[in-house]
């Protein structure tokens, strides 16, 4: 079943998309099974009437592309419509001790889940239960819970499910009793969400695609394009071709999409080897020396500055736009003149002529855009990391100008939205006095637990139940083996899902699994099909329509789900019109738009706009929603030779958690990686070859990867095969989730509990097997 053949290691020389894309796309759907009919779906991927696409987030343009979407857009289309099923005969012969053993490929391969299931502790197995006993049988567990200790259920959700069955999602948390509404976003960009709101008064970005088109240069942080957000490429092709703007990207890995593109979708490039540079200047910088480096940027605008001011030449830094829009550049200023060039450029790993010749294409640019990802978010310094950006941004007055601004780059396909519809452990950002105006009752005022909480909970044995809304929580989360050994004590985990993962072969005392019906697929409600919504990246809501037949009769669709579960566990609920909502969405929609007027105003009538409906984003308007009434500078609270990237002991690497280009978070499509030049295997670390040489290891050893802090806690992950790669020295790379049991709990982004996954330091010894 699984491919773990002979591991192949062979540079990918190819531009990211072109043939290779192509021919993944072939690949993918024969794999899953999808007849070329099925295959027509794709068609209607991202366009008016369609389906929004259950990959990524990124922006869906009015006027759409032939084919508006990418290699792994179709391989996760092609993953949800795949003909395999994992029914009722899937499960009657295999025990889930023995699911345990199967891999994260092999468990979701198994195919779509059909029918409502409860693990029965005689025979070990998931057995068929009718959806109405389900819903009982959980409402009577989690009614039995005493009001004052609700705080023990944990409600969470993947950024997937729809702006209407996450907003009823919350509300359900909320009315049941408690703000534990973690999501996925915990790990993922609420670094972004607790930076921005302190610098330019937003939770979210401020570039639209239309800023693309006018920007003059492109600055990326740690975000791999090619595999994680593809149809970008498309803007950054037209920027680079049409209007020859300079890409300058930092990045310890030189990622295919960064480096080069094909577009699949041109009939000419398809045919000649015109491909496009991506990136001009690519500087590969050390794992978490981001810090250092963008001082470095602005450190050498501000000596730019002096030498141009001293010449009586144009400025190189926005002194207007400084002195009307922000608050803090004094400081700020101050302690960029007091960092040393030396520290610099040992904590970045980059030249000073390399910062100054991308501060001086900086310079030069009348608008400039910064896109990031996980590369800055998932850091100890994560939130300082978005604000060095935001820094940077404001020295050139790069916010709320045409083509200018900061472009997180979201993760699933509606996380943003999520948010946005009060999926949110703080009570502070849901609008708690709202929904009691609007049902007449009470919302909790405390806290909830955000993923780490929940995992800390789930450890410490102080949770009564989990109920998950879509996700993998056991295999995204850090600290594997203790939150596995405490989610096998839970008293009761209810998992809603369209496939099989090791969060629900692993599981609490009592135990549901109820299947629900994906974004791609038709829902019907009372025989009229539903239409539901997202919010991209870029703050624009857009319709999304089924378009497959659904998977199995028995689904049900999410927001069907959220209002049977709320009815068994809340009892009757005269303030909350469930049945009603899941029989009609838009009725949904109303409700959001009656809880946020200003954002979602005229939601039925705007939501089919070709291209979405945007959000106001008001620093767009250079309206700052701070605490100071302007945008602010951020002072590092240490000098960048403080800043950490470099542990002390030269044994100690600093590991990375990566994504393949074939696999979808906790997804693995197939074992191979083929713009790293990887094949048939995900047990690699990849290295430094001087580092190789220097720890006395060997191309091709098995080895054991400890992650180095003295806790008292042993984590390790065995059965790594050293691989030399191009990364730089004391840097090594691993995959997620394969490498998660290295990640200690602790080990999150200050400000923003978000798992620093991407700066793990580790030792690194030979299995004694592969010792001479
Ligand atoms: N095909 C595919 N698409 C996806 C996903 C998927 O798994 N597969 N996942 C979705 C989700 S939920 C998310 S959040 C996004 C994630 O998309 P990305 O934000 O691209 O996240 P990663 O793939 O984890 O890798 C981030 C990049 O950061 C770089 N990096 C690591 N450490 C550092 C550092 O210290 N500094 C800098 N400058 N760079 C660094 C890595 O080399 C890598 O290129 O993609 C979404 N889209
Ligand atoms: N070490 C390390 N850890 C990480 C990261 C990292 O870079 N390194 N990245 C983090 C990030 S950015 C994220 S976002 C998290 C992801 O964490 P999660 O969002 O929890 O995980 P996914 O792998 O996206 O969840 C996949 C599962 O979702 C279910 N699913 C798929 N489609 C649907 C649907 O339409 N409805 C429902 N109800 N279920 C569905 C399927 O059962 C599938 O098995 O992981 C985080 N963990
Ligand atoms: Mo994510």
């Amino acid at each position: 079943m699984s491919n773990d053949d002979t591991p192949r290691f062979e540079p990918y020389e190819h531009p990211a998309g072109g043939w290779g894309s192509l021919k993944a796309v072939a690949a993918a759907l024969r794999q899953a099974r999808i007849p070329i009919a099925g295959a027509q779906a794709l068609a209607r991927q991202n366009k008016p009437g369609g389906f929004a696409c259950v990959s990524c987030a990124w922006a869906k343009p009015a006027q759409p592309h032939a084919a508006e979407f990418c290699e792994n857009g179709a391989k996760a289309t092609a993953w949800e419509l795949t003909d395999q099923r994992a029914g009722p005969a899937f499960f009657s012969s295999h025990t889930l001790t023995e699911l345990e053993t199967w891999s994260d490929h092999d468990l979701e391969a198994a195919g779509r889940l059909t029918v409502p299931m409860r693990w029965d502790a005689r025979t070990d197995r998931y057995v068929e239960t009718g959806w109405d006993e389900a819903f009982e049988a959980i409402g009577q567990a989690l009614r039995a819970v005493p009001p004052q200790a609700r705080d023990g259920v944990v409600f969470y959700a993947s950024g997937r499910a729809s702006l209407e069955a996450s907003y009823m999602y919350q509300l359900l948390a909320r009315r049941y009793g408690t703000n534990n509404l973690p999501d996925s976003s915990n790990m993922c960009h609420e670094s972004t969400s607790v930076a921005l709101p302190q610098t330019l008064g937003v939770p979210v970005g401020t570039v639209t695609l239309d800023d693309f088109e006018h920007t003059d240069a492109i600055f990326f942080f740690g975000q791999n394009v090619g595999v994680s957000s593809p149809r970008m490429l498309h803007q950054l092709q037209a920027a680079r071709r049409e209007r020859d703007i300079p890409i300058v990207t930092f990045n310890p890995l030189k990622e295919r999409g960064l480096v080069s593109f094909a577009n699949p979708q041109s009939p000419l490039q398809m045919l000649t080897p015109a491909t496009t540079d991506i990136s001009t200047q690519y500087h590969q910088l050390r794992i978490g020396g981001d810090i250092a480096a963008i001082t470095g940027l602005c450190l050498a605008l501000l000596q730019a500055d002096d030498e141009a001011r001293a010449r009586g030449e144009a400025r190189r830094i926005d002194t207007a736009f400084i002195a009307e829009h922000t608050h803090g550049f004094a400081a700020f200023e101050a302690y960029l003149r007091a960092c040393r060039w030396e520290d610099i450029e040992r904590e970045s790993g980059l030249a000073r002529a390399a910062l100054e010749s991308a501060a001086a294409v900086f310079a030069r640019a009348r608008s400039v855009i910064c896109v990031y990802g996980m590369g800055l978010t998932q850091h100890r310094h994560g939130v300082l990391n978005v604000q060095m950006v935001s820094n940077l941004l404001l020295m050139g007055g790069h916010v709320g100008r045409p083509g200018a601004g900061i472009c997180p780059v979201r993760g699933h396909s509606n996380v943003q939205g999520q948010r946005t519809v009060g999926i949110t452990e703080k009570p502070e950002l849901a609008p708690l006095d709202q929904l009691k105006k609007l049902y007449g009752f009470e919302p909790p005022r405390g806290k909830g637990l955000d993923t780490v909480g929940a995992c800390e909970a789930i450890r410490d044995g102080r949770l009564h139940a989990f109920i998950g809304l879509g996700g993998n929580f056991l295999r995204a989360v850090p600290e594997t083996a203790l939150v596995e050994a405490g989610w096998r004590r839970l008293p009761l985990t209810v998992q809603v899902a369209t496939k099989l993962n090791r969060s629900h072969v692993v599981h609490g005392q009592a135990a549901y699994l109820l299947p629900c019906l994906g974004r791609i697929e038709i829902d019907r409600q009372r025989g009229v099909p539903q239409t539901v919504s997202v919010e991209d990246s870029t703050g624009f809501m857009h319709a999304s329509d089924g378009v497959a037949e659904p998977a199995a009769a028995t689904l049900r669709s999410e927001p069907a789900i959220v209002a049977a579960l709320a009815q068994a566990v809340l009892g009757p609920d005269p303030g909350v019109p469930w049945a009603e909502w899941s029989a009609d969405y838009a009725k949904v929609r109303d409700a959001i738009e009656a809880t946020w007027p200003d954002v979602f105003r005229a939601f039925n009538e705007r939501f089919r706009t070709p291209g979405g409906f945007h959000r106001p984003i008001p620093a767009r308007q250079r309206e700052w929603k701070t605490p100071t009434g302007k945008a602010n500078f951020i002072v590092p609270d240490r000098p960048p030779a403080d800043a950490g990237a470099q542990p002390s002991d030269p044994a100690v690497l600093r590991l990375m958690t990566v994504r393949s280009d074939d696999q979808f978070n906790t997804t693995v499509y197939t074992l191979d990686d083929r713009f790293r030049g990887i094949y048939g295997t995900r047990r690699v670390l990849l290295m430094n070859r001087a580092d190789i040489e220097r720890l006395g290891l060997a191309e091709g050893m098995q080895v054991v990867a400890e992650t180095a802090v003295d806790d008292g806690v042993r984590r390790e992950v065995g059965g790594l095969r050293v691989t030399p790669f191009d990364i730089p020295p004391g840097c090594a790379a691993g995959y997620y989730p394969e490498c998660n049991p290295l990640l200690p709990l602790w080990h999150h982004a200050e400000g923003s509990h978000v798992p620093a996954a991407k700066s793990i330091p580790i030792r690194v010894r030979p299995l004694p097997a592969s010792l001479p």
